[in-house]
């Protein structure tokens, strides 16, 4: 694969946010609305912290698109940091005069905590092998692009995948799943998507939900946090993206990775995951039951997730993440001093977020998308989305045909319809090899 790169920029409190993002096909329509919406859901969600009602994310297309069309070219999305109107001197791009540093000593002695170098590392976090890889003396350097601030940049960039892909007839959604081991009652989840959406939590069972909401107050009230399991359902994939042949082009490889990659996630399944382990094989695997309307093949369940061999098997795509606590504790944990190397009560505290589930599934969404829509184009190439669409159309069409019967002794149907001579030459040749 490879076929749709990006990569992120920025640090939590600097300027800006920025990713470019390379092969888009030309002939998409794309403005920073279509990028708004994605925006806007992972900044909410019960439990986040204070920071999210100072940002109103927006992605500014800076280059890649003329008149609402992309150009084929690079794009670059650029999503401002609001904060950095706080954070001018102390993130300041340019080294600082002596004036400067005086200024930022100054504050600091004044108790000011944006000022005052961070030493006392925070357990769960990057701050501590951040801190020593990179040769840090004050973790600020470490922490502002350790943050799940970058993720912003990530959701900008999969709203570009989302537009390829609806192109293509995929849609991906997400639901929170579980908050501090209170789980959605598939039962009882009478929530249509958008009404989950829209509730506090992006969860569709209103009694698990006000249960969850119950554990995220619990933790508040302790100055701790809590964690929880998002899911990622992405609807209208067709059957053969990735591949059986090779590690790195297995698909499931690599939305494992993808979403694995989320600052937060500490595990990762497929469909039915890990449970299957404590089952047998005939209460596991999705029995075929054959090709139904249209061509289209049919599993009589869904259990391996949308996946098999690595490929997609034209099931919904069901992807989980698991999702930890946040590390920084309104009441820290005891930790030790980077530069004394002793210990200490308490850890470094900011400010931070109670639970971020619903925000973390927002960007399981995006790590998805782009992995598919890397996929997609990886199978159906990509200059124009004309061209990929054809090309979907096309294959999409091959795979609902009947398949040709297999002859005996390994000739295809096919062969018959050569001429004679051909094929009697043919098995000359090979007599002649064996004599
Ligand atoms: C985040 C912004 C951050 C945090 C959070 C995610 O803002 P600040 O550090 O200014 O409060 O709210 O970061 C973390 C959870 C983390 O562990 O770094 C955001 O925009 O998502």
């Amino acid at each position: 694969m490879g076929r749709l790169r990006w990569l992120t920029a920025g640090e939590s409190h600097g300027r800006t946010l920025a990713v470019t993002v390379e092969g888009v096909p030309a002939g998409l329509a794309l403005g920073a609305d279509d990028l708004a919406v994605d925006l806007a859901r992972r900044q909410r969600g019960y439990g986040r912290g204070a920071r999210q009602a100072i940002e109103h994310d927006q992605a500014d297309i800076a280059s890649g698109v003329r008149h609402g069309v992309t150009l084929g070219s690079p794009l670059l999305l650029l999503v401002a940091n609001r904060d950095w109107d706080n954070w001018t001197r102390v993130m300041q791009v340019e080294r600082l005069s002596d004036d400067e540093a005086a200024e930022i000593a100054a504050a600091a002695g004044e108790g000011n905590k944006r000022a005052t170098p961070v030493t006392r590392v925070r357990p769960g976090h990057a701050d501590l092998a951040g801190a020593l890889k990179y040769g840090f003396n004050d973790v600020r350097n470490v922490l502002e692009r350790a943050s799940a601030r970058e993720t912003a940049a990530r959701v900008a960039a999969g709203g570009v995948a989302r537009a390829i892909l609806r192109e293509l007839g995929v849609e991906v959604w997400s639901f929170t799943a579980e908050v501090g081991g209170v789980a959605v009652d598939p039962a009882r989840a009478t929530r249509s998507r958008e009404e989950a959406d829209a509730s506090p939590l992006r969860c569709p069972d209103p009694d698990a939900e006000a249960a969850m909401i119950a554990r995220i107050d619990e933790a508040r009230s302790g100055g701790d946090t809590v964690g929880g399991v998002f899911e990622v359902v992405a609807h209208g994939l067709p059957i053969g993206l990735g591949s059986y042949v090779h590690w790195d082009r297995r698909l499931d490889a690599a939305l494992a990775a993808a979403v694995m990659s989320i600052n937060i996630v500490k595990g990762v399944e497929f469909g039915l995951g890990f449970e299957q382990t404590k089952r047998f094989g005939s209460a596991v695997h999705d029995v075929i039951a054959g090709r139904g309307e249209g061509g289209r093949w049919i599993h009589r369940s869904n259990n391996a997730g949308g996946l098999t061999g690595g490929i997609t098997n034209g099931e919904p795509l069901v992807v989980r993440g698991a999702v930890k606590p946040i590390s920084t504790l309104a009441r820290p944990l005891p930790s030790a001093d980077l530069v004394s190397g002793e210990a200490v009560d308490k850890a470094h505290y900011e400010r931070s977020d109670i639970s971020v589930v619903p925000a973390a599934g927002v960007v399981g969404e995006a790590m998805v998308m782009l992995t598919l829509a890397d996929a997609m184009l990886d199978k159906f190439g990509g200059d124009t989305i004309a061209d990929t669409r054809d090309a979907l159309d096309r294959y999409v069409e091959r795979i609902s045909r009947a398949v040709d019967a297999p002859v005996a002794g390994g000739r295809r149907a096919a062969d018959d319809a050569l001429p004679a001579e051909a094929t009697a030459g043919g098995d000359e040749a090979g007599s002649g090899g064996d004599d």
